[in-house]
């Protein structure tokens, strides 16, 4: 038997009264402000719109984030007809929900060259916004996100509790517009005129 092997004791952390002292660090996970669930759209036209919604998990700390982020397929990898929807736990991300149904939302319309270029980037920057509470106060008028894989040209959009909170939505406009550097205009939507529209087009009640 080789010799220079160190003993059990030489690799150990020094202790106290027998016990071993070790630094929070390296087991605290880091808490995020909000716990936050993400939910998973895909589309069977023999069910409802929201059959088809099915909720993923939830996470409330940031290296529970990261896993969750790192195990699922990048929204350019998804079908058509796909979404994600990431959203405070206790709102569904659909409109009837009482947390949006004053809401609407900032929705960046990405063309068709910008699936390869931007999309998977604009989402992970707007995931670490919502989760990272990157709005100040307005964060608070925050209720999710959703990612819409469409065949016409993708979608990404922040959804807000009330769209009459004009300083909050221009607040999370402004900033969210910044840590994208989109070169593009966003403008936000009421889901009232979203979902009664008739044409293919909804009108914007504030733009950045
Ligand atoms: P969509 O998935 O938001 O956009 O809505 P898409 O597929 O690009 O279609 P477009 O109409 O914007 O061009 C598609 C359809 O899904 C809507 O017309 C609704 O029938 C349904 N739908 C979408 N959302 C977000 C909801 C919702 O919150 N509640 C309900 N009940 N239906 C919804």
């Amino acid at each position: 038997m080789a010799t220079s092997e160190p003993k059990a004791a030489e690799t150990e952390e020094p202790q106290t009264d027998g016990q071993v002292v070790a630094n929070p660090e390296q087991y605290i996970k880091h808490p995020l402000q909000n716990r936050w669930a993400l939910w998973y759209f895909k589309t069977d036209k023999s069910k409802s719109w929201t059959d088809n919604l099915r909720l993923i998990s939830k996470f409330d700390t940031v290296e529970d984030f990261w896993a969750l982020y790192n195990h699922i397929q990048q929204p350019s990898k998804l079908g058509y007809g796909c979404d994600y929807c990431l959203f405070k736990d206790g709102i569904k991300p659909m409109w009837e929900d009482d947390r949006n149904k004053l809401g609407g939302r900032w929705l960046i319309t990405l063309n068709k060259q910008q699936r390869h270029n931007d999309l998977d980037r604009y989402w992970m920057e707007t995931l670490l916004c919502l989760v990272g509470e990157s709005f100040d106060e307005a964060s608070e008028d925050v209720c999710g996100a959703v990612v819409n894989v469409r065949h016409k040209g993708d979608k990404i959009a922040i959804w807000t509790s009330n769209c009459q909170n004009r300083d909050a939505i221009m607040t999370i406009g402004q900033l969210y517009k910044d840590r994208l550097n989109l070169p593009m205009k966003a403008g936000y939507q009421s889901h009232d005129d979203t979902s009664s529209k008739s044409g293919s087009t909804t009108k914007n009640m504030y733009s950045v």
